[in-house]
């Protein structure tokens, strides 16, 4: 995807001229990219996407979060979409408090990670939102507050009745239906064991500081544990350190880090990594794999098993594109790196992504 902007020619980024964001609070990946912000002690103005605050200029897709840069005369010409192109653009241009490990085989995990977080958790993000009525309830009346704290109510109402109904028209899209609902339900609870079980030993996904992968799920789970009531609930039942997880990795900014110290060896990962992985392995591999045949052969669905369950959905082109780019990030590695992200994937079902 194009995503606008970002082509070196803007400004060192100070309180005086910050970075501009314009997100919902209901968008995980607003989230995602706040925290991101936050914790790297970017200077960022945030601003609610479509409120009488937001003028960033329009991005090339109307999608959140846009980002904007300051040029060198203090315009903010530009807005740039996508938050791993972002995560990227923003590494390119401050150097400090990374969140891409420095050894190239641990920061490819760290990527697949996120990229998991982004495309797979966000179809259990989804689901619990518009499946559930006491979440259609809380996001209906929510969402269009963020456009104008003040909207009359029965604008509020018409505004209430249009978004429930247009996400809720999109929910097979993302593979939210009463066949793939054990699927998606049941990767949502184990994935809050194995992340819990993880954090029991280890404050972030790769070691001592937060990486990629940190923030994608951040993203996700900042609505599915932070905000809507049943995938909350299921959290609070089972994942205590997940939660209070979410709740401190919004704001990262006091964090202390030591230069490029703190990632995980990829010598030593642990076993809790692993298991995480064989979760990505049992769901979101084969997944990507079936899109990218289904959208090669033309078919008008994706069927797979996933789990032992059958899962049906559309192809989805955007997620063909990222098993390409996972792809092309696997082929740049060096020899050694390959080898040890061979080994760090074998057996957890992701290596088939690159076999
Ligand atoms: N791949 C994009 C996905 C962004 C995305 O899907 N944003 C959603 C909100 S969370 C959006 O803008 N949807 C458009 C809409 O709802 O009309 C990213 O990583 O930023």
């Amino acid at each position: 995807m194009s995503s606008g902007a970002g082509d070196g020619s803007s400004a060192a980024l100070t309180p005086d001229r910050p970075l501009r964001i314009a997100g919902a609070l209901g968008s995980p990946y607003s989230l995602k990219m706040r925290a991101v912000l936050r914790y790297r002690r970017i200077p960022f103005q945030w601003v609610l996407r479509g409120s009488k605050w937001d003028d960033l200029p329009a991005a090339p897709v109307a999608l959140i979060p846009a980002i904007s840069f300051p040029d060198q005369n203090g315009a903010y010409p530009d807005a740039m979409i996508d938050s791993s192109p972002q995560i990227m653009r923003l590494e390119e241009l401050v150097p400090d408090r990374s969140i891409v490990p420095v050894d190239p085989a641990v920061a490819f995990l760290d990527y697949l990670l996120e990229d998991y977080g982004d495309e797979w958790v966000t179809k259990q993000m989804y689901h619990y939102r518009w499946w559930y009525e006491d979440a259609v309830a809380k996001a209906g009346m929510q969402l269009p507050l963020d456009i104008d704290q003040q909207m009359p109510a029965e604008q509020l109402e018409r505004s209430r009745l249009f978004i429930t109904d247009r996400q809720q028209s999109r929910m097979a899209l993302v593979g939210s239906t009463e066949g793939n609902r054990p699927v998606i339900e049941h990767s949502y609870e184990r994935l809050l064991d194995l992340f819990d079980a993880h954090l029991a030993t280890t404050p972030f996904l790769l070691g001592e500081r937060p990486g990629r992968g940190d923030f994608g799920i951040f993203g996700q789970f900042s609505q599915l544990v932070g905000w809507d009531p049943e995938s909350a609930r299921v959290a609070v039942d089972r994942a205590p350190r997940v939660v209070h997880w979410v709740n401190s990795t919004d704001d990262l900014s006091w964090l202390p880090v030591d230069g490029d110290a703190g990632w995980t060896d990829a010598g030593s990962i642990q076993a809790t990594i692993s298991d995480l992985l064989c979760e990505v392995g049992r769901t979101y591999a084969p997944f990507l794999l079936a899109n990218a045949a289904a959208l090669e052969s033309g078919a008008d669905e994706v069927i797979c098993t996933i789990d032992g369950h059958e899962f049906r959905q559309g192809p989805f082109a955007y997620q063909a594109k990222c098993l390409r780019w996972l792809r092309a990030a696997h082929d740049e590695l060096d020899p050694g790196s390959r080898a040890a992200v061979g080994r760090m994937l074998a057996d957890t079902g992701c290596e088939q992504l690159f076999a």
